[in-house]
């Protein structure tokens, strides 16, 4: 049975790769997830891809990925910065957490290096770009294999 990973992306995110390329690239948010897609036929993980500029629509993922989900990656985008609502449902939630960002936000403005998600999760990766996905679900599912031996 294939392990559910649920990979949520926050606001903004739909614009990737027209949205300050020099930032977070040219790859299109329908680029990672056909590569998030791809990779998870490999590493027997189903996906659940989502993107939303609205919070609660991200909370109540997190809430359906509850007691059905091995992981989620999360890409909150701003929300990373100011969102205890979010940190809230990732409490909630048992399996794998990894936080995902393109850019290395540490190297960016002061607002960004503050991170609410980082309370929770259990991996972080920043400034990989695109890549980070797939470095995320290879981390969840690395550590979905050592629970089940
Ligand atoms: C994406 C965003 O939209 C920003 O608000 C974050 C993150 C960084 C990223 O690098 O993927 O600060």
């Amino acid at each position: 049975m294939p392990r559910l990973v649920y990979v949520l992306n926050g606001p903004n995110l739909n614009l990737l790769g027209k949205r300050q390329p020099h930032i977070y690239g040219s790859e299109t948010l329908a680029d990672v997830e056909d590569a998030c897609r791809a990779l998870g036929k490999e590493l027997d993980l189903e996906i659940r891809f989502h993107q939303s500029n609205r919070e609660y629509e991200i909370i109540d993922w997190i809430h359906a990925a509850r007691e059905q989900a091995t992981g989620i990656v999360i890409n909150p985008g701003a929300f990373t910065h100011t969102s205890v609502a979010i940190l809230d449902a990732l409490n909630t939630f048992n399996g794998t957490v990894i936080e995902c960002h393109i850019s290395n936000v540490h190297k960016r403005e002061s607002f960004r290096h503050h991170s609410y998600m980082s309370l929770r999760a259990d991996g972080v990766i920043a400034g990989f770009g695109t890549q980070g996905y797939l470095l995320s679900l290879r981390r969840v599912a690395k550590l979905a294999d050592e629970k089940t031996g």
